[in-house]
């Protein structure tokens, strides 16, 4: 009996007794036809012509195959798995790729010569941002769609790293994955991830990962400068007094309501408010702070403090009335003292005051204040 295999064998006889005479009737397998592939966003759609033996009867049907680009066979997908008695049929959820298709006919036990074999490309799956990849507030979002994923998946977000990656809320639209293998998706780039370069994992709930790169540039504002300034002396007597000026120079733009609740915006601001400066605090040296109880900032301002680095300022708890002002182009906060105290004193050192921000202030990034700032030199 002729065998046939997947192998090269270009046809394959067979012979059929005839029923009367007993003569026998020698016939040859046809060779497969060329295949023609579509490929329909993961799904590859095989077809074929009929084929038929050399004295018209149909042939049982047919058997596809998958090659790689090497001529590797390859396990062929359950849609077209096995005998294929129609004339075409779907590979679905295919591996990212060029494969080559061809088929065999197959009568009973022989199986023709396989056709010519076309190729197909499979596309790999791909996540595609839109708009700024650039995140400069946190939290931020990054947006964009995913194509060429199989159907069916819901998906993940991770970043950095597709299987050990930190996951980061995000949505698909519509989800599952349809039947085109195209969704929107959205993620939101969470507070805690760090500025840089950061790759954005897209995983499907069936395995397939698509990336795309996007930068985070949200730095943190932190104190670059400290200056506590003698604008005027009491009585004749350089002092911490009327005039005198406490100002800070931030890195970035604040967040200005992250200091008084009612501003708002990104222009200069201002706000009437108190000069504390408690004696001999915790440290042992004389403390600064800056407060308010007006309507304006909701009875709060968010400064921190300035340890003074000498008990030397004030022999009591004194507090000063003060303006305060948010110059937007320089990102420096100046408080002005514009009263006086007897419980002032004057002080001529070289001691180095620190200033240590509230940690509630935030920068336009969206990132909490950082680091601290200090001055040494003769103050007030
Ligand atoms: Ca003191
Ligand atoms: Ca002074």
């Amino acid at each position: 009996m002729a065998v046939t295999s997947m192998s090269s064998v270009a046809f394959a006889a067979y012979s059929v007794t005839g029923g009367g005479g007993g003569a026998s009737q020698a016939s040859t397998m046809p060779a497969g036809g060329t295949t023609t592939v579509t490929v329909a966003n993961r799904s590859a759609i095989v077809s074929w012509p009929a084929v038929t033996l050399p004295n018209g009867t149909p042939v049982d049907g047919y058997r596809v195959f998958r090659y790689d680009g090497g001529g590797a066979a390859q396990t062929i997908g359950a849609g077209c798995a096995g005998l294929i008695t129609s004339l075409t049929c779907t590979e679905t959820a295919g591996a990212p790729g060029t494969w080559r298709y061809a088929i065999a006919p197959v009568y009973k036990s022989w199986q023709g010569a396989e056709g010519p074999r076309t190729p197909a490309t499979i596309a790999a799956p791909q996540l595609a941002l839109t708009g700024s990849t650039n995140i400069t507030v946190v939290p931020g979002s990054v947006n964009g769609s995913i194509t060429k994923f199989v159907p069916g998946q819901t998906v993940s977000f991770r970043l950095n790293n597709p299987s050990t990656g930190t996951f980061v809320p995000g949505s698909l639209n519509p989800s599952p994955v349809p039947a085109s293998g195209t969704a929107d998706v959205s993620v939101t780039i969470p507070t805690s991830v760090a500025d840089g370069s950061h790759v954005l994992y897209a995983v499907g709930s069936g395995g397939d990962v698509a990336s795309a790169h996007f930068t985070v540039t949200a730095p943190a504002p932190t104190p670059t400068g400290l200056a506590l300034v003698n604008g005027g002396a009491f009585a004749g007597v350089e002092k911490i007094g009327l005039g005198d000026t406490i100002s800070v120079t931030f890195s970035d733009s604040l967040n200005v309501a992250s200091l008084c609740s009612t501003w708002s915006g990104t222009g200069d601001q201002t706000a009437v408010g108190s000069v504390v400066v408690d004696n001999n605090a915790a440290s042992g040296n004389d403390r600064l702070r800056v407060t308010t109880n007006a309507p304006v900032c909701g009875g709060a301002f968010k400064f921190g403090n300035v340890n003074l680095g000498t008990a030397g300022f004030v022999t009591a708890n004194t507090t000063f009335t003060a303006t305060i002002a948010w110059g937007a182009a320089s990102k420096q906060l100046t408080v002005t003292i514009v009263s006086d105290s007897v419980d002032a004193a004057r002080v001529n050192s070289t001691n180095t005051a620190l200033y240590t921000p509230d940690a509630a202030i935030t920068g336009t990034s969206g990132r909490a204040v950082t680091g601290t700032a200090s001055v040494t030199g003769m103050h007030f």
